[in-house]
């Protein structure tokens, strides 16, 4: 599998679920101040010009959670479920993560990091607390669910997880104080404790996802 992408926390989906599932790939850097993602050759592998972006066998796929998918479905199912109720479970919660939560955390995250830093943006202070409401709301269910079971969707680690991990690790950046939801906290630690973690951060310039932007 051939990745196309800069370092964005959607690429952290796919690197962490190709080495939990063990899908070889070979992780294509885009140079996004080069605007290397608006390129003709990018944007014949995404209509829109975004990344990630993935190739196999000459077929380009993109959308991170429908690649987090469709590498579970090549390797057995890894990571996604044994059943359709399991499968039901880890789409619901992943879903949860992706519309809800991670929405809000992508609006922290665009206001008070990506803007700032790449755009010389101001942040939009109504936007930040309209996040802040939602967040309000919407964490504690999470929080909840993690008093429950030990992954999001059950006993087991599943690609519901890598999603939400994926648009939890920004809150750091954006000043979202994740410090009143304990259980959420202690689940982030246990994925980034992961071997899978550090091989796919190993990938990256500086060993991070985040470097090129702390590097800005
Ligand atoms: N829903 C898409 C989001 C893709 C997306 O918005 N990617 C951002 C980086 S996280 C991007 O390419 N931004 C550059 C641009 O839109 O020009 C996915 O999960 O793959």
């Amino acid at each position: 599998m051939q990745i196309y992408s800069f370092p964005t926390f959607n690429l952290t989906k796919i690197l962490l679920t190709a080495e939990e599932t063990g899908e070889p790939y070979t992780l294509n850097l885009l140079d996004l101040t080069q605007g290397e993602h608006k390129s003709e050759p990018h944007v014949a592998r995404h209509p829109l010009g975004k990344v990630p972006a993935v190739e196999v066998d000459g077929k380009n796929y993109f959308e991170s959670n429908a690649i987090c998918r469709f590498i579970a479905e090549r390797n057995d199912y890894k990571l996604y479920g044994n059943s359709p109720e399991q499968r039901a479970l880890i789409n619901q919660w992943a879903d949860m993560a992706t519309l809800h939560i991670g929405k809000w955390l992508t609006v922290m995250f665009y206001e008070r990091k990506i803007k700032p830093v790449f755009f010389s943006g101001e942040t939009d202070l109504s936007a930040v607390e309209e996040a802040e409401t939602f967040l309000a709301q919407q964490l504690p269910p999470f929080e909840n669910q993690l008093k429950q079971t030990e992954f999001i969707a059950g006993d087991a680690y599943s690609i519901a997880d890598i999603i939400a991990f994926s648009y939890f690790s920004t809150a750091a950046h954006s000043g979202v104080d994740l410090s009143s939801y304990p259980k959420i906290s202690q689940w982030l630690e246990n994925i980034k404790a992961r071997p899978s973690y550090a091989k796919a951060m190993s990938h990256l310039p500086g060993n991070d996802i985040f470097a090129l932007l702390n590097q800005q």
